[in-house]
């Protein structure tokens, strides 16, 4: 940790400094990049900065609580303007977060502060805090306030609550330690909800969602060979359950509970002609690794990649084509 505190003074240094600050969360964004962006947007409001916060896709509906929410805009003109720090939340890489191109037209020169927590982040920016054993970003970040003895507030508490629950599903997945629960008790010494923030994100499917997923359970195969456990999911399932591609959102982590399978593999089709590959592990076989291999990311525990192709299943065989 004595490294963190050096890097957490630089990071306090730097945007004592700063004025106009853009803060970025990966595309498709979840509760945790969400709630990270927004802890850190409420924050420097209050330090009288120039805040901006951008997302590549739009904030999900079930992510709306979250405060400032309305805040985080998806339009890529944000890129035109004047900025002298970029904040990258929760993205292994800048091309994970969807801005690699983007980024370019920044017109005056900037510095990137990279937070995160992914085991296979390559440290891309200026400043580098990358803690791989911390659940969530937003645990990443609760250190960091910490370290500089800001002035809590419920929203700050909430948001990164939000990230510590999805990011930990519920407090139940392998990346839960001492310090993520001992952050949240801390939180809501501060006025956050986690009961709130748990029936407003991992607590809230819907039919499609469920018909999606019973699908996607009632194809579970396993592999004795590699002791895998995998399912699928194709566009035609989304179109058959009304389902959207976020309706599957969850899925890989739900299959923690399996007793049976050292590695759980989700592959979803996308619509732009990709597969996406989750892998979940409970053992201690670094799945960060195996998705680099194939040009992804991740933690140790979860991870994924993707594929073009497309999945096609025939003779209760399922292959990539
Ligand atoms: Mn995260």
């Amino acid at each position: 940790m004595q490294n963190h505190k050096t890097i957490s003074q630089a990071i306090y240094q730097h945007l004592e400094n700063a004025q106009d600050i853009l803060i970025v969360s990966h595309q498709k964004p979840d509760g945790d990049t969400l709630g990270a962006n927004l802890a850190l947007h409420k924050l420097l409001l209050d330090k009288n900065k120039n805040v901006t916060s951008f997302c590549l896709d739009p904030v999900p509906q079930s992510l709306l609580f979250l405060p400032y929410s309305h805040n985080i805009s998806n339009d890529h003109k944000v890129f035109t303007k004047n900025y002298d720090t970029v904040i990258v939340v929760d993205s292994g890489s800048l091309d994970y977060a969807g801005i690699d191109r983007l980024i370019t037209a920044i017109p005056t020169k900037y510095k990137i502060i990279n937070i995160d927590h992914h085991a296979s982040n390559p440290h891309y920016g200026d400043i580098n805090l990358v803690i791989t054993d911390a659940s969530s970003t937003a645990e990443v970040l609760y250190r960091l306030f910490s370290d500089w003895k800001i002035n809590w507030n419920k929203e700050i508490a909430n948001s990164l609550v939000c990230g510590l629950v999805t990011d930990t599903g519920g407090f139940r997945n392998p990346a839960t330690t001492y310090q993520s629960l001992d952050a949240v008790a801390d939180l809501v010494n501060k006025g956050a909800n986690p009961h709130q923030i748990m029936s407003l994100t991992i607590n809230n499917t819907n039919v499609a969602s469920l018909r999606l997923w019973g699908r996607a359970l009632e194809r579970l195969k396993r592999n004795p060979k590699y002791d895998l456990v995998y399912t699928f999911i194709t566009n035609q399932d989304l179109l058959d359950c009304e389902a959207s591609e976020a309706d599957s959102e969850g899925l890989a982590n739900f299959l923690h509970i399996l007793k049976e399978g050292k590695i759980s593999m989700v592959l979803k089709e996308s619509k732009d002609g990709y597969i996406k590959v989750s892998l979940r592990t409970t053992s201690n076989v670094d799945l960060s690794k195996l998705a680099q291999y194939f040009g992804g990311g991740g933690h140790k525990k979860a991870a994924g990649f993707s594929l073009p192709g497309k999945l096609v299943y025939d003779n209760n065989k399922l292959k990539v084509v």
